[in-house]
């Protein structure tokens, strides 16, 4: 085991200086805050990219530079494992721990120690950052921890985080029976519309989509996609700009769309009513559909709705194939589903509910021979495991209409990116159960009614105090609290609300939803009042709306 460079380590981590008396902690969506406040923690998470990679014999690591919807200020990184799949969870303890070393020499030292890494593996890292502008000094500072292994690095430049899910898949499995595509941005592009131009031949051609690109790293990729795509698809770019200063998600984008239930005002005179719309995150992961009905009222086409289009579509493609019986599809959400989009899917498939977080989802849909997973909020994807991807190369239909109903499922399973959730990939595969199924967004959206529901933050001591059990949907603490939100919810029709603290804010969260707008409200506002007040709120800066 060749020693760790500690002269480099000592002189680097001294430009790379950790600011005193901040606490970084590696959470759902890995480190994110202030973006000037993260140097130390971008060379840190370049050794800890290296060690990983020698601790998997030198399979290639991903580093994403990201902070995806947040405001431009912010910024963030995460590893991906060899798949394209979030992190291993015993490792985001090792990031925290090096992240917050006062002794970084040290605290390498107990990880190597604790996870039996051979320093005289080779290491491989890919990384890639989005459009923020604290982005390339972020990415110099990870080149530097990068360096203090040896790590053979690969720049991927700057690009949504989905393309660089793929490309670390890409490069693992190059050359093996399970080879996921060209490891560029090129086999990305092709691999997705070639698939997409297969899956909609002979289909009437449809009319433009919008696509708000939340002036991030997005645009970028919809501006090469749209080249691919040809005439296949029209698409119509908004909200591209990445270099004005503040732009970035501001008033535009999936979390816009999603939290406010509004149109991006700049979309106001561009999106014609009936046209489909959609709005990318700043990092392109999460996608959110809309539309303006014939009353000019926007209608929002969220992660539910895009998983009971999906999720049912395969499910009658699977049928057509004639392997219902040896394909089972499945479907997975978070406690946020909409109670209407779980109603409508359990009536179809299978339907498991897990915590939020898109590795929570990923998991569980991989006990799936296909599993849906969508957050409601848009991030999602579909997965088939590899029997099944094995069984639909090898199944012999027996009928014509068997035979393109199995193309069908095989062009799915190269459109679809399984390394992660992808609102480019996303959007396509929306488009093709749409052509297939000659729909607009409001013969889509009339599937099933929304419950109304409401979402409030509220600002606790600790909220760490709350803790849950039941996938999210039952408080376990403080004790007493559940029965209280359960006696509020029961006493409205459809009431169903529930609390977990966040894993990205300072803040608890509240859900509700009901059958009438103003009874999901004022759940929403009782229960965070309980909230509030069972917390060890102040009274007096009790917020008003609370009831
Ligand atoms: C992160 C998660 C997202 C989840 C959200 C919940 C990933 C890549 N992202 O953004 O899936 O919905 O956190 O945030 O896992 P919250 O804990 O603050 O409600
Ligand atoms: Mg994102």
């Amino acid at each position: 085991m060749s020693p760790l460079s500690t002269d480099t380590i000592q002189a680097l981590s001294h430009v790379h200086a950790k600011p005193d008396n901040i606490r970084f902690q590696y959470g759902t969506a890995g480190f994110r805050t202030l973006g000037n406040i993260l140097d130390s923690v971008l060379f840190r998470t370049g050794i800890l990219a290296g060690l990983r990679s020698k601790k998997l014999d030198g399979q290639t690591i991903g580093v994403m530079v990201t902070a995806s919807h947040n405001p431009e200020a912010d910024n963030g990184v995460k590893l991906v494992d060899p798949y394209g799949e979030m992190l291993e969870a015993s490792w985001e303890i090792y990031a925290t721990k090096l992240a917050n070393a006062p002794d970084l020499i040290s605290a390498l030292e107990d990880v190597i120690r604790d996870a039996d890494i051979d320093l005289s593996k080779p290491s491989h890292v890919v990384y890639a950052r989005d459009t923020r502008p604290s982005g390339p000094a972020l990415v110099a500072a990870l080149e530097d921890g990068l360096k203090v292994l040896n790590v053979d690095a690969r720049d991927a430049g700057v690009t949504t985080t989905p393309i660089l899910h793929y490309l670390v898949r890409a490069i693992n499995t190059k050359g093996t029976k399970n080879s996921y595509g060209e490891d560029s941005e090129q086999g990305y592009f092709e691999k997705m519309t070639n698939a997409f131009k297969k899956l909609v031949a002979g289909r009437p051609p449809r009319d433009s989509l919008l696509i708000d690109c939340a002036n991030g790293v997005g645009a970028k990729a919809a501006v090469e996609l749209s080249e691919y795509l040809g005439d296949s698809l029209p698409i119509t770019l908004e909200n591209t700009d990445t270099t004005t200063p503040g732009v970035l998600n501001n008033m535009c984008g999936a979390d816009f769309v999603k939290t406010t239930q509004k149109l991006p005002p700049s979309l106001a005179n561009k999106l014609k009513p009936g046209q489909r719309g959609c709005s990318l995150d700043g990092d392109a992961d999460r996608l959110m559909y809309f539309y303006l009905d014939e009353r000019g009222q926007f209608r929002m086409l969220d992660g539910d709705k895009i998983a009971t289009l999906v999720g049912s579509f395969i499910g009658e493609l699977v049928k057509s194939a004639g392997l219902e019986d040896k394909i089972k599809v499945g479907s997975v959400q978070t406690a946020y589903a909409n109670g209407a989009s779980t109603k409508y899917l359990s009536e179809r498939l299978p339907v498991r509910c897990v915590s939020t977080g898109v590795k929570h989802l990923h998991h569980a849909a991989e006990n799936f021979d296909v599993g849906v997973y969508f957050e409601a909020n848009g991030h999602g994807t579909v997965l088939f495991s590899p029997a099944t991807t094995d069984r639909l190369r090898e199944y012999q239909p027996s009928t014509p209409a068997q035979q393109t109903a199995l193309e069908h499922l095989i062009n799915l399973t190269l459109l679809i990116n399984q390394a992660v959730g992808d609102a480019l990939s996303d959007m396509l595969l929306v488009e093709v159960v749409l052509a297939h199924k000659n729909y607009t967004g409001i013969e889509w959206d009339s599937l099933y009614s929304d419950l109304p529901n409401r979402l409030v933050k509220v600002v606790v001591a600790d909220r760490n105090a709350f803790q849950t059990e039941d996938a999210e949907r039952r408080l376990v603490r403080p004790e007493g609290l559940q029965a209280r939100i359960e006696e509020l919810a029961h006493r409205y029709e459809g009431g169903r609300s529930f609390v977990r603290p966040s894993g990205t804010e300072d803040v608890v969260r509240v859900y509700a939803e009901a059958v009438i707008r103003t009874q999901a409200d004022e759940l929403a506002f009782r229960v965070a009042g309980l909230v509030y007040d069972t917390a060890g709120g102040d009274p007096a800066r009790r917020p008003k709306e609370f009831l």
